[in-house]
């Protein structure tokens, strides 16, 4: 009988084609679609925690994520989704120098399910390429930053300083996340609103349009 540690397992071992397939047995055999997904997540800070411990390097961790990534392909169709669109459109990105992005995916899928359009702006995004991205699409209701890394703290900060400048500010609301990123950080920055995990930026996004 497979079990949520099988599919974490597969993840930690980085097996990209067999996470699928174990996703889906995992799938078929009964189990939660959102358990399946906190045993992926919790999987990755397994990952993390070994890096941290030099006992696992960064062609380990690729792995994992690509694992990861093939297992939320599987995954996805069964976390329910909203009429996409309904809410209003959201640009999504991860800052400038930073190339994490399974956190931003995950939170974009929640946010498509809660019923908004969301622009992947993909990563390490120039701050520019903000606010190009909001000129081009004026109906724009929020603009989501995320940041993984203590070094892109400070790109967080220039990118969320370049949207605090422009013209159209007051008509979009800026929600920044990411593991190193606090709700003082985000206070001090300037931007509207901070939320620690996927489902909660789904929730915050709605009220931030409502
Ligand atoms: Co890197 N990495 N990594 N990494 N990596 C971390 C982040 C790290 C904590 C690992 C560690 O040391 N324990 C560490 C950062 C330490 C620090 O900043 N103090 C680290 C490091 C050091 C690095 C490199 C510098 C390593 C090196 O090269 N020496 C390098 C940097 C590259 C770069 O970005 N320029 C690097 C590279 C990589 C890989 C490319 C190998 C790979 C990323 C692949 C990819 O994403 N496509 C990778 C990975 C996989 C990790 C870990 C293991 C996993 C990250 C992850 O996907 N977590 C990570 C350790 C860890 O997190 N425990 C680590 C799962 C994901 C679901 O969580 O991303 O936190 P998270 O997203 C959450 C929330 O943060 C929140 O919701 C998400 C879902 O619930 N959230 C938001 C995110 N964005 C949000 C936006 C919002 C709201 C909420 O509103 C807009």
């Amino acid at each position: 009988m497979i079990t949520l540690q099988d599919v974490a397992d597969i993840v930690i071992a980085g097996r990209a084609k067999q996470t699928a397939a174990k996703v889906q047995e995992a799938l078929d055999a009964g189990l939660d679609p959102n358990a399946i997904l906190g045993a992926m997540v919790d999987a990755m800070s397994v990952v993390g925690e070994s890096f941290t411990r030099n006992e696992i390097y960064v062609p380990e961790m690729l792995v994992s994520a690509k694992a990861m990534k093939r297992g939320v392909e599987v995954l996805k169709p069964h976390l329910g989704g909203g009429g996409i669109g309904a809410m209003g459109k959201m640009i999504m990105g991860t800052v400038a120098g930073d190339l994490h992005d399974i956190g931003k995916n995950l939170v974009i899928m929640m946010i498509e399910s809660a019923g908004f359009e969301v622009i992947d702006l993909g990563v390490d995004v120039p701050h520019e390429r903000f606010v190009e991205a909001v000129r081009e699409n004026p109906d724009v209701k929020i603009v989501g930053l995320s940041a993984l890394l203590t070094t892109t703290m400070p790109s967080l900060r220039d990118a969320v300083s370049l949207l605090n400048q422009q013209d159209f500010r007051k008509d979009i609301k800026i929600m920044v996340g990411g593991a190193p990123i606090t709700q003082a950080f985000a206070d001090e920055i300037g931007a509207d609103a901070y939320t620690e995990d996927a489902a909660s930026a789904a929730i915050k996004a709605k009220e931030l349009v409502s």
